[in-house]
């Protein structure tokens, strides 16, 4: 198990689109387990593979409290989405950077567990959030992509700004 560099906007690898997971062999457990120890190491509710620079479709998230509650998609799938819900996010790859956005409250989705069982269920609050914000991830969009373009303009001159600090 190891911990994995997460990557940072604008990083242009964070806009590839994942390809789809079609085997379920030993090496994936792994990734997850890794996926796992990043996310809860870096205190996230979820980590996509896009940003740990692994372009495949799968994503873990614990929105639970006491991170008792782990739990792992592969190819995940919205069916169906119902109403509107603002909330605060924050990315992992945006650090520092939060902004209201609107999701669905609701969503139907689809998706394999690590070990490749297909299931399906229905899914609102804090993890229909996470969910699509995820889902996202593997398509390679990012949250800030629902702002105005102004925003968007001074996020990445300020994340432009943190990176070149970070390498004097
Ligand atoms: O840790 C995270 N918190 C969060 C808060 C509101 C909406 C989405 C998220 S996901 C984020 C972790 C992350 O970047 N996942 O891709
Ligand atoms: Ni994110």
């Amino acid at each position: 198990m190891s911990l994995r560099d997460i990557l940072i906007y604008p990083d242009e690898r964070l806009r590839k689109v994942a390809r789809p997971v079609d085997s379920f062999e030993p090496a994936l457990a792994e990734l997850v387990e890794d996926m796992f120890q990043t996310m809860y190491e870096q205190r996230g509710i979820g980590l996509a593979a896009t940003q740990i620079d692994e372009h495949r479709r799968l994503f873990v998230a614990d929105v639970s409290e006491d991170r008792s509650g782990a739990q792992a998609f592969v190819n995940p799938e919205i069916l169906a989405l119902e109403g509107a819900i603002e909330s605060e996010e924050g990315c992992l790859s945006i650090p520092e950077i939060n902004e209201t956005i609107t999701r669905a409250e609701r969503i139907r989705v689809r998706a394999q567990d690590a070990a490749g069982k297909t299931f399906e269920r229905e899914i609102d609050g804090l993890l229909a959030i996470c969910f699509q914000h995820e889902l996202d991830h593997l398509d390679g969009r990012l949250f800030i992509d629902y702002l105005s373009p102004l925003k968007q303009q001074r996020i990445r001159k300020k994340m432009e700004k943190a990176a070149r600090r970070e390498r004097v």
